[in-house]
């Protein structure tokens, strides 16, 4: 066997002298990175490769990203060198991403997990009678919103394009929501009926409008900011659903306090990036039976001694947000990305 050969005092003297030399390296990136001439500032728009940044003094210059930042959007605090024209071209460089207090995400077929938008307070769930009114989509944004603890607002826009009697059958429909604590209002961006409502909810907070293509998310926003001028398109009539007429995230002041940011509509808000376990406790009216039931790795469908499916029967829990559990739940095993992290 080779002995282990030994130093000299000069060779163990360098040795230390290149180890020191080598974590000093290490933390070089960040020691040399000259801050002074930096500024603060806020995202308020994200395109492509660039993004939109707001300085204290309300000054937007577009930005290019350094490329070892994970992510920028909307509501991102940074530091950001302004460059030298303000306005025209993309001039400035945003170097530093400071910590989100929240981060709104949804999984991506093709790049994993994106994020939305950040530092957010408050989502509001947008839902409309046209495009057709979906409960489960709903359902899929509350659990989004519960995942990251933020509190969601549910709105159902269009709403003077119901029949009196339609109208109620939806009320009852929703109805639900109330029950379990959300706020819900409604909407007509024809009628304003809702609007003052909405607006005072928004009051110095960061809110988000989430939601499907085509449901009004940027009418709405016109409405309650009449200086806002967010493109607003059509619903097919072919297939009855919004064109995503709104392609990238942006961050819009109000006068009396608050943010609010217009994103653009999804077709499906996919959950494969969230654990089976926080979807089931995304149902809010779940959590007081979860653990109760028979078996630990209980299904809540048919499962023997299954306190979920006993309170659904003993009308505790609603039988419409019981299926649609299942129905996200059967969603998530067949449409899941085979990159997404999850097994
Ligand atoms: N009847 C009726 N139509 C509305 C109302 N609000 C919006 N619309 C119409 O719905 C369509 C879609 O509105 P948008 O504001 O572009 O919808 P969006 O949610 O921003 O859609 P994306 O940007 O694609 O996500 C437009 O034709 C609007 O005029 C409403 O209260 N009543
Ligand atoms: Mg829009
Ligand atoms: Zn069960």
């Amino acid at each position: 066997m080779a002995k282990k050969p030994k130093l000299t005092h000069r060779q163990k003297r360098r040795v230390a002298a290149n180890r020191k030399r080598r974590i000093q390296d290490t933390s070089q990136p960040e020691a040399e990175r000259n801050t002074d001439n930096l500024q603060a500032g806020k995202v308020v728009g994200r395109f492509g490769k660039h993004a939109d940044v707001e300085d204290l003094q309300g000054t937007v210059s577009r930005c290019h990203i350094r490329r070892t930042i994970d992510s920028v959007v909307c509501g991102d605090q940074v530091l950001f060198q302004a460059g030298d024209e303000t306005g025209e071209g993309v001039s400035g460089v945003i170097e530093i991403v400071q910590d989100r207090h929240s981060v709104l995400t949804r999984p991506d077929f093709y790049d994993g997990v994106k994020p939305i938008a950040a530092n957010i307070d408050q989502i509001i769930i947008v839902s409309a009678v046209l495009p057709s009114l979906s409960l489960n989509i709903i359902d899929r944004y509350l659990i989004a919103c519960e995942d990251i603890n933020i509190t969601p607002v549910v709105v159902l826009n269009k709403v003077e394009l119901l029949e009196p009697d339609e109208r109620a059958t939806v009320e009852q429909q929703l109805a639900i929501y109330n029950e379990l604590g959300y706020q819900v209002y409604y909407a007509s961006c024809k009628t304003r009926e809702g609007i003052d409502e909405i607006t005072a909810l928004l009051n110095d907070k960061v809110s988000i409008f989430v939601g499907q293509s085509g449901v009004g998310k940027s009418s709405l926003i016109n409405q309650i900011l009449p200086d806002a001028e967010e493109l607003v398109g059509a619903v097919s009539n072919n297939s009855g659903l919004g064109q995503h007429t709104t392609t990238a995230a942006k961050l819009l002041h109000l006068p009396t306090g608050g943010e609010l940011i217009d994103s653009p509509g999804v077709r499906e808000f996919g959950l494969w990036h969230i654990p089976v376990e926080q979807v089931t406790r995304g149902f809010i009216e779940f959590r007081d039976f979860l653990g109760g039931c028979k078996f630990r790795d209980c299904k809540h469908l048919n499962d023997p001694g299954c306190i979920i499916r006993q309170a659904v029967d003993e009308g505790k829990i609603s039988p419409a947000r019981f299926a649609s559990y299942h129905k996200i739940l059967a969603s998530m095993q067949e449409g899941r990305p085979s990159h997404s992290g999850q097994t």
